[in-house]
């Protein structure tokens, strides 16, 4: 295959989308099968990058992490709810989705079901004739934020719940319940717990069923949980996606949710390069260490630096970050977590604000399967990072990189990896450079490379 050689300038900042450099490849004829490429909700889900979790529930007033499902309804009462108040802290940070859990294992609904006695009609927040759902929603539209809800398969309230057949009726009304009356949902959220009922009665789920009543009712959304199907938790609750992380699995991997056994964890980790599937990787951990609040941990919420560590392993990983901000007993975010995302976004903007790669030369050169895409800085300039992204509209190709960099006439390498995808962010230790070279060292189709980010020494 003949080497080719062109020019093309980028207009690279942060996230833009360049003139991605495949579609170039492929019109100049080197032709590679088709990967697994995303949908349009697919897309959306991961240019969010960051979206926040809120665990909220009777939990909040126990004091637990899991209800066992006897709590008193009364107890549900935060006297100074104001999901605006969440919702302006979530844009403020950077935040593009907000995901509510509006049942938890405990099967308090935080919307009046029809199917449950067990939920905010029976407690004394606002006489009971409040939703936390709606308000919830709305605080969401109003700030330009998505929505997503979390719905708990596993409830250890209903009195159906082990008698398979009839909870799936109601488990699947509150799914209708949900989809139906609160708009647009951008994402619905099932985690994997699955626990005997009262009667010592196993429950199945019928996951077919339940995904089927999403896709129908809002054919827009993703849906999460270890087996997708839209897109799968990353394997851990620690903050740290995969590395190597396709985006693409083998669907046989992970069967349904909540599956067990050798294999599962890295599945989730890796994804699977030769998979069928795009199903990206939701990376879901706590700013504090347990999901719900507890005051006894006001002291221990995660440092501006870990927020941003966990931004590195997570969204510069090919990730998404969703990272939850557990709502007090009065229905606030506590002011410690508001300015430690207030943090966050700061030193981020720092960081990642300014595209040192933006308006420079680029020069590209490829074959089929390996590119060099060489970025000319004009002055020596102290560098530190770099972001890197493929156009993921048309798949994920990159198995191996490298970067370096032109320092007083002869090339270093600054770091290397494995997948790029969406995004990959690579920090090292501050070199002083003329130019910086990608070399794809390695693809499973032509690169496609829409984002050379590279940002300075100094923050
Ligand atoms: C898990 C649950 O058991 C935890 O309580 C939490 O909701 C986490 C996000 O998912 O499956």
């Amino acid at each position: 295959m003949d080497r080719r050689t062109f020019v093309l300038t980028s207009t690279a900042a942060l996230g833009s989308r360049l003139a991605p450099l495949g579609p170039r490849l492929s019109a100049l004829g080197f032709g590679l099968p088709a990967r697994p490429q995303p949908s349009a909700a697919q897309l959306a889900w991961q240019r969010d990058e960051l979206a926040m979790f809120l665990h909220f529930g009777v939990n909040t007033f126990t004091d637990r992490e899991w209800g066992d499902g006897t709590e008193d309804p009364a107890i549900f009462n935060p006297a100074r709810l104001d999901a605006r108040q969440w919702a302006r802290a979530a844009r403020a940070g950077g935040f593009r989705a907000m995901i509510l859990t509006a049942k938890h294992h405990d099967g308090f609904c935080l919307w009046p079901s029809a199917t449950t006695h067990h939920s905010v009609a029976a407690s004394l927040w606002r006489s009971g004739s409040g939703d936390v759902v709606r308000e919830f929603v709305d605080a969401c539209r109003a700030e330009g934020l998505r929505a997503g809800l979390y719905l708990s398969p596993w409830d250890r309230n209903h009195p159906t719940y082990g008698d398979s057949a009839r909870y799936m009726d109601v488990y699947v009304q509150q799914l209708t319940e949900l989809c139906t009356q609160y708009g647009p949902l951008s994402e619905v959220w099932f985690d994997g717990a699955n626990g005997e009922g009262p009667n010592g009665k196993k429950q199945v789920y019928d996951w077919p069923r339940i995904w089927g009543t999403v896709r129908r009712l809002q054919p827009n959304a993703v849906m999460f949980s270890d087996a997708g199907p839209d897109v799968r938790w990353c394997g851990n609750e620690s903050g740290s996606a995969g590395d190597p992380n396709w985006s693409t699995v083998d669907p046989a991997a992970v069967p349904y949710p909540g599956a067990d056994g050798p294999g599962i964890i890295s599945a989730l980790q890796h994804g699977d390069p030769n998979g069928t599937l795009w199903r990206p990787a939701e990376v879901d951990v706590s700013i504090r260490p347990g999901w719900f609040h507890h005051a006894s941990q006001d002291e221990r919420v995660r440092s501006v630096d870990d927020l941003v560590e966990l931004y590195a392993t997570s969204v510069g990983r090919n990730g998404k970050l969703l990272l939850n901000v557990p709502p007090t007993r009065a229905g606030l975010l506590h002011e410690t977590d508001i300015a430690r995302l207030a943090g966050m976004r700061d030193r981020l903007s720092a960081m990642f604000g300014n595209d040192i790669a933006a308006n420079r030369t680029r020069e590209a050169s490829a074959q089929s399967e390996t590119a060099t895409i060489d970025v000319a800085l004009g002055d020596p300039t102290g560098i530190s990072a770099v972001r890197l992204g493929e156009d993921i509209n048309t798949g994920q190709v990159v198995a191996r990189y490298s970067v370096s960099g032109l320092a007083n006439g002869a090339w270093r390498p600054l770091c290397r990896g494995t997948t790029i995808g969406y995004a990959k962010i690579d920090r090292f230790a501050p070199v002083t450079v003329t130019k910086v070279r990608l070399s794809i060292e390695r693809a499973l189709g032509t690169p496609a490379i829409t984002t050379i980010g590279i940002f300075g020494a100094s923050h």
